[in-house]
């Protein structure tokens, strides 16, 4: 028997008939052409900008140019076979200072990535908001100020209204905890604030942005599916000690609680309204009404999930190594007393991410008995690994095969389970701008040779292509086994 309860008898896992395969990207990520057509400067233009703040000062300047190579992006889909493909719009190209008019030549960009799908047969799946805000918004005070969030309710509109009868799966936002929590707490992603105080507000001012927007989409596109993606986690104390029970429940707090609970129980978690208070005195920037906003109806959630977590309370770090664990220095959730271990023996990508794919599936069986029994699509998962491209001119990237076969596996487990998931998106279809990483970590199942654009499919892509026409996954031992 396997760690994912397979049997070797039986090493072909079939996938519901209709099961969704895509690929995702996002606009900053692949897109380049930062000042073509009008478009306006993003926050990660001017955090790209901040010595230090990226890997080898490295820009979106060009990417992938994939502005300018979308249909050779497009036939690259069309021969993966997918069934959808999940992109973000740049607010910034549609609404050059993120408010007044629309920009044309921005929303004609993506009306003929839409109409490019279509032809190929491939679902549209439509995210708005994936951290590339307004430079101009950010300056009257982003995301800590609720005034960004009416402004998203008319770019929302805007995208809607003008290419919305095409697109029937939509995502309001991306990640909200990294918008609001490593953007203005970390300060580790644009804009790259260091104000506890602030990443709360942002955390609120994100999510009545999403749920602003539900009824404007709702109207605009009345056979919408509307959902939101979440980077979630599953958090384990690294022993049965209090404190490190309780810190792990603080982690969950932070990154899970903080969005599940609003979403889809039209309430914020108590133990962290608590916690926060010192910083955000009162929280009066949740008034009445923001609640039941947040908590309208979705069609689906999106999670997005890499990696998971062992965690100790920081006074406990030094037992954790008695124990046997490595404890890397720093801490991941700004005062939170909360340090992350890395178990011994335990494989990890490139990012220094432990892989470890069971945790996908008992994220996805906690959702469905606390939160929601809404359809849920993995919008994001995949992995960077070191890359290159062999003498023969290939790139055998077999640890990210090993991996996706086993992580597309434990879908397969939660399935099984019960749960009701109906797609899976690899982050990511290309190579591309890896945030404060640049471009020296590579997620794709293409190969993007930057100085040229060139694209090379990896072995990946191959092994992703046979996985979707047969619409199973083979029975995968886990590569991270300890
Ligand atoms: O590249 C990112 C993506 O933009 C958001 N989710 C995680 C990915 C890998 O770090």
């Amino acid at each position: 028997m396997s760690t994912n309860g397979s049997t070797e008898q039986n090493p072909i896992r079939p996938f519901p008939p209709g099961f969704h395969w895509g690929t995702a990207t996002a606009s900053y990520q692949i897109e380049g052409a930062t000042t073509a057509d009008g478009r306006g400067p993003s926050i990660w233009d001017t955090f790209c900008r901040v010595p230090g703040a990226v890997w080898n000062g490295d820009t979106g300047d060009v990417a992938c140019d994939h502005y300018h190579r979308m249909e050779e992006d497009l036939d690259l889909l069309a021969e993966l076979g997918v069934a959808t493909y999940r992109f973000s719009v740049a607010w910034p190209r549609v609404q050059p200072t993120g408010s007044g008019p629309a920009n044309q030549a921005g929303l004609d960009f993506y009306r003929r990535l839409v109409d490019g799908l279509r032809d190929r047969n491939i679902e549209p799946t439509l995210t708005l908001y994936h951290w590339d805000l307004p430079q101009p918004l950010e300056d009257q005070g982003g995301w800590c100020v609720r005034e960004t969030a009416e402004r998203f309710v008319d770019y929302v509109d805007i995208v809607a209204r003008a290419i919305g009868e095409n697109v029937e799966r939509w995502i309001t936002l991306n990640e909200p905890w990294c918008s609001s929590w490593a953007g203005y707490g970390a300060g580790r992603q644009a804009p790259g604030v260091t104000d506890i105080g602030k990443a709360a507000a942002a955390n609120h001012h994100l999510l009545l942005a999403h749920g602003m927007a539900l009824p404007i989409l709702r109207a605009a596109v009345p056979d919408a599916k509307v959902g939101i993606t979440l980077n979630l986690g599953d958090f384990q104390p690294g022993s049965q000690h209090e404190l490190d029970v309780a810190a792990a429940r603080r982690a969950d707090g932070n990154l899970n609680r903080l969005f599940l609970e609003p979403i889809f129980h039209g309430r914020y978690p108590e133990d962290m309204l608590e916690h926060y208070e010192p910083y955000q005195p009162g929280f009066s920037v949740i008034r009445e009404g923001d609640v039941e906003l947040i908590s309208q109806p979705l069609d689906f959630l999106g999670v997005n999930y890499y990696f998971p977590s062992t965690v100790v309370d920081a006074s406990r770090a030094a037992e954790a190594r008695v124990a046997g664990y490595f404890v890397p220095s720093g801490e991941q959730f700004p005062d939170l007393r909360v340090r992350s271990l890395e178990t011994p023996g335990r494989d990890k990508t490139a990012m220094d991410w432990e892989i470890e794919a069971s945790g996908l599936t008992s994220l996805l069986v906690r959702i469905r008995d606390e939160y929601t029994t809404l359809p849920i699509y993995i919008t994001e998962n995949g992995a960077a690994f070191d890359d290159y491209v062999d003498p023969n001119g290939h790139v055998l990237d077999h640890n990210r095969v090993a991996y996706l076969q086993e992580h597309i596996s434990a879908v397969h487990d939660a399935i099984d389970a019960g749960v009701d998931v109906q797609g899976y998106f690899v982050w990511s279809l290309l190579d591309n701008f890896e945030w404060a990483y640049g471009y020296s970590r590579r997620f794709g199942i293409v190969w993007v040779d930057f100085p040229t654009g060139a694209r090379l499919k990896k072995a990946s892509f191959e092994w992703y292509r046979e996985t979707i026409r047969s619409n199973s996954v083979e029975y995968a031992t886990s590569v991270g086994s300890v």
